[in-house]
């Protein structure tokens, strides 16, 4: 897998240099490059922005570096038409579907943007040489898309096979249930007065799946109760169900329920 990156502060991608990417970087998994946008610039000033037509607060950044860097990159890509991420606060939101998808792909190029954005000509022309996807990271404003270009590049590397050093995390992960994760312990197994719950001490695996699924049940409901109200609930057991009905939840036509005053 080849990824390139453009930004006006290539030093902001450094810490892909590190960790996890860096090593696989390393190993021949995937291949990096970050490029300075100001480098396809003509002008003495190496101007990359202007103000925006139609008026209002701030900066616009300019088609011409971009159409040079982009159309270079895309001459010298391995695949016909790569993809181009386009990090934005008004793009489809970027989730672990989207993370294994992307990471099918040969290409990747991300477009960081910064000031009030790109000029908007510059995702239709770029369509021409890319699949153009205008992804967000997540519903907050950032001041540009390196921060979210770390965040996907991290998400997207560690699904490459070798990549992580575990291929039994991803088959676990891949396998994950939409439901958030039950809380792990390690020793010593009494900590400043808390013990750590007495199951996971007791070599019972029934008993300690029961209590994993029962605390990730709890988890969803407390902290992302959106996630269990699509979630596909009817191969859940007669415990599962109970957990849920203990938690507020009734079981109806495959879907957990709110149940309501009585
Ligand atoms: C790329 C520039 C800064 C800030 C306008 C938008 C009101 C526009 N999840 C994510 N959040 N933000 C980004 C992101 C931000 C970027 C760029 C990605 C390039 N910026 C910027 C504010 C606006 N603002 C929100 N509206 C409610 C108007 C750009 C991102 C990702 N990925």
């Amino acid at each position: 897998m080849r990824f390139d990156v453009v930004s006006i502060f290539p030093e902001y991608l450094a810490p892909l240099e590190l960790s996890l990417i860096g090593k696989a970087r390393a190993d021949g998994l995937l291949e990096l490059a970050v490029h300075d946008l100001r480098s396809y610039t003509q002008d003495r000033h190496r101007t990359v922005d202007d103000t925006p037509y139609g008026g209002g607060a701030g900066m616009v950044m300019k088609p011409e570096p971009w159409a040079q860097a982009l159309e270079d990159i895309a001459a010298a890509s391995p695949v016909k038409r790569p993809v181009l991420i386009v990090p934005s606060p008004a793009g489809e939101v970027f989730t672990q579907k989207l993370a294994y998808e992307l990471a099918e792909e040969d290409h990747l190029v991300f477009a960081c943007g910064r000031y009030e954005g790109i000029d908007e000509r510059v995702l239709e022309w770029a369509a021409e040489h890319y699949t153009v996807r205008p992804v967000s990271l997540g519903d907050y404003v950032l001041n540009g898309g390196e921060v979210a270009v770390l965040a996907m590049v991290e998400a997207i590397g560690r699904l490459i096979p070798g990549v992580v050093g575990n291929p039994e995390s991803l088959v676990e992960e891949s396998h994950s249930d939409g439901l958030l994760e039950y809380p792990v312990y390690t020793k010593p197994s009494n900590w400043r007065d808390r013990a750590v719950p007495e199951v996971l001490l007791s070599g019972n695996h029934g008993k300690i799946a029961k209590f994993r699924r029962e605390h990730q049940l709890r988890r969803t409901a407390a902290r992302r109760p959106d996630l269990l109200d699509t979630l596909d609930v009817s191969n859940f057991s007669k415990t599962e169900r109970n957990v849920l009905w203990e938690l507020g939840y009734a079981v109806e036509q495959g879907r957990a329920v709110r149940r309501t005053g009585e």
